[in-house]
């Protein structure tokens, strides 16, 4: 796995991610397929939208079908049908989000299921077993992620853990040629923990990395100020993934501070609650105002989605169809990868602030 830039506007990068399934464009939106599935989406819907990596996941796929079912089957990527790169995150995350069903201890977690209780236990070691089992192209350390605001004491001790955790993730990681393993920055918003952390993982040397332990909590100035002094001091020519990340001005901010990769919930989620993006702000197909609306969601936009007319979208999310929650979130995914597109041609372009600008104000502006 590689990555290399084509330009670069002040932090900001426009790259290509060599992998062995495959090269994509970056900046970059992952679309998150936590369970083998992007939900709603088949695998040709989200290809369509532009997707170039789609994201899994350690905690959810072990659990079921189980990791060894889904190698013994062919790996992922035969699975969900889809040919393209693969990001695993590691499970240390979503396992957090298990509150009193976990205990951490130096070793490891253990943690009881969300499905049927039933105990398991997760190590840097297995972990990163699962991710080779799962054929990952991209595997992420394991580490742990405190909520945000901490005292400093506590983001000391649990960033060093997930340092310690993440030479034990390279240790059992099984170089090969495409695929690569990224080590993930944490420390919270202390600038010394932060820059502590990355020399501790570019001194173990990872193929990209990731910061993670930000869009826990903290408002989105907090996230931006950490990311200004994370970003550039991360290795110039491996790719950074910011994770969970997020609306379409977190990735505009994030991008013009120096990331390149993103994965985020929030297109897909929305897109099955009546949330739609636009490029005029976010609507609420629910809302009564669409039900005569008889103009498609981005008029401006060449999209096969301009078939379908907002009163009928919000007749679809009143009468509860599976259709509406389909539509919207493949009408979602195609905005964050158009927006994605465009940012790195403006990158490339040399003009992303009088882009940026532009996005901003027309965000601002509201729905025609
Ligand atoms: N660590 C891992 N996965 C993550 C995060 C993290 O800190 C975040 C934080 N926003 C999202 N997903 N392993």
């Amino acid at each position: 796995m590689a990555w290399v830039a084509e330009a670069r506007q002040g932090q900001a990068r426009a790259g290509w991610l060599h992998t062995a399934h495959g090269t994509v464009p970056t900046p970059t939106f992952m679309p998150v397929g936590t369970k083998a599935t992007v939900k709603a989406m088949t695998a040709d819907a989200v290809r369509a939208t532009g997707a170039g990596v789609v994201l899994g996941n350690t905690y959810h796929l072990m659990l079921r079908p189980g990791a060894e079912r889904v190698a013994a089957l062919g790996g992922l990527h035969k699975v969900m049908d889809w040919p393209g790169p693969i990001l695993t995150d590691s499970g240390g995350f979503q396992v957090m989000s298990l509150g009193a069903l976990r205990k951490l201890d130096e070793d490891g977690v253990t943690f009881r299921s969300h499905i049927d209780g039933s105990p398991h236990r997760l190590t840097p070691e297995s972990s990163t077993a699962i991710q080779h089992d799962l054929d990952a192209d991209i595997t992420m350390a394991f580490d742990e992620c405190p909520a945000l605001p901490a005292p400093k004491a506590v983001l000391e001790a649990s960033m060093e853990r997930s340092m310690r955790w993440a030479a034990r993730s390279r240790k059992a990681f099984k170089a090969r040629p495409g695929y690569g393993q990224f080590g993930i920055v944490q420390g919270g918003t202390d600038r010394e923990l932060r820059l502590r952390s990355i020399k501790a993982l570019v001194a173990i040397g990872f193929e990209g990395y990731a910061i993670g332990g930000l869009a826990v909590g903290e408002p989105q100035a907090e996230m931006f100020a950490t990311l200004d002094y994370t970003a550039p001091a991360l290795p110039e020519d491996k790719p950074r993934y910011l994770m969970g990340v997020g609306t379409p001005d977190d990735m505009l901010g994030a991008v013009m501070r120096g990331v390149d990769m993103f994965d985020c919930v929030m297109p897909s989620r929305a897109g099955r609650t009546a949330r739609a993006y636009t490029e005029r702000g976010a609507l609420n197909l629910r809302n009564a105002r669409f039900k005569d609306d008889p103009r498609p969601l981005s008029p401006y936009e060449p999209s096969p989605l301009n078939r379908y007319s907002r009163a009928y979208l919000h007749h679809l999310f009143r009468t509860d169809e599976i259709l509406g929650p389909m539509l919207l979130t493949w009408h979602n995914l195609a905005y964050y990868q158009r927006l994605m597109r465009l940012i790195r041609a403006h990158v490339v372009a040399g003009d992303l602030e009088g882009f940026a600008a532009f996005l901003r104000a027309q965000w601002a502006l509201g729905d025609w």
